[in-house]
């Protein structure tokens, strides 16, 4: 029941937004393009700034549904505010960990719509689109983000999606959700990833937060670090014949100086083995080894520069170890 109404507020979530964005989505260099990696930490962002994440691309549009998930109205698109006001997400602070650092993008229920009052569900939709184009076809790309719950109350539900939706009418053509309802109030990084297909071409595509509530109960979730790329910077999990025995660490070298990190792995047999490294938005930033190694304990060292020998920004990392069919990620912090 839940989610066959989830399936349907979504496919008019995507209906008037796109209806409204049409002279800019369609513009012909846009439809020519390549989907564009995105990559956002929040970080450069002032929190008093009431257009930091619109200015960043971030829309809003919210639906109303009735205390039985009849469906009442839409409004939006608008562009994401940064509360205050309470309403559809804001910049956090003091919430990260050392991966998140200072600064956290806030989703929850748009507290201004006094339908909460009424019984009414008011479901908050924040995310970005971009349109799909031939250049596409064949690629698989990954909507990825660290998250942790914030204060979820009453039967709250949140959620992380990609859609994609065809025009003319803007039908749904994908729904793909990541369950945010029950997640922990520790960091996490999670992942959807969608593979494009020559039928998406000329669609939009949103990758984005919602979170669905009533009678103001609490629907806060945090979320960090999110990442639109073509490299998935989620640790999945070692698969294939050796699985479990890869394992890639990450640790401060006092030795080599500065802040020069070893990434320590284990091959379980004789094989080739690659080592790269990714900023947030996966692009190769350095490939630290790519070869032949011997099964048995290696490590590589990494002090901060790109593959051109220039240092690196501050920011968050992500190393990849491939090894026999296994695959292992890590993250790296550089402090300035
Ligand atoms: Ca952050």
């Amino acid at each position: 029941m839940l989610l066959r109404t989830t399936r349907r507020r979504a496919a008019r979530t995507g209906l008037l937004p796109i209806l409204l964005l049409v002279p800019l989505c369609l513009a012909p260099a846009a439809s020519q393009a390549d989907l564009l990696t995105y990559g956002q930490s929040f970080e450069g962002m002032v929190q008093t700034d009431p257009v930091a994440l619109s200015s960043d691309g971030w829309l809003v549009y919210g639906n109303v549904f009735s205390p039985t998930m009849a469906y009442l109205y839409g409004y939006g698109p608008f562009p994401a505010p940064n509360s205050p006001p309470p309403a559809f997400c804001a910049l956090e602070t003091g919430q990260g960990g050392p991966t998140q650092e200072a600064m956290q993008l806030s989703v929850f229920s748009d507290y201004e719509n006094t339908d909460h009052a009424n019984g009414n569900w008011v479901e908050s939709n924040v995310y970005q689109e971009q349109t799909i184009s031939a250049a596409s076809v064949g690629q698989t790309w990954y909507f990825e983000f660290d998250a942790k719950i914030g204060n979820l109350g009453g039967a709250t539900t949140a959620v992380a999606f990609i859609k994609t939706l065809a025009p003319p009418t803007y039908a749904l053509t994908n729904f793909l959700t990541a369950d945010m309802t029950s997640i922990p109030a520790t960091w996490d990084r999670y992942s959807i990833s969608i593979t494009i297909d020559a039928g998406l071409v000329g669609q939009i595509l949103q990758f984005g937060f919602a979170s669905m509530a009533t009678n103001y109960d609490p629907s806060g979730v945090f979320y960090d670090n999110v990442t639109f790329g073509q490299t998935s910077t989620v640790d999945v999990g070692p698969a294939g014949p050796a699985a479990g025995v890869l394992r890639l660490s990450v640790r401060g070298n006092p030795v080599a100086g500065g802040d020069a990190q070893v990434l320590a792995f284990a091959a379980s047999r004789d094989g080739r083995v690659s080592v790269r490294l990714y900023d947030v938005t996966g692009a190769l930033v350095t490939t630290l080894a790519d070869g032949d190694f011997a099964a048995g304990s290696h490590q590589r060292t990494w002090h901060g520069l790109d593959a051109g020998g220039r240092q690196v920004a501050a920011g968050l990392y992500f190393a990849e170890v491939v090894a026999g069919g296994e695959r292992a990620v890590a993250r790296l912090h550089r402090l300035r």
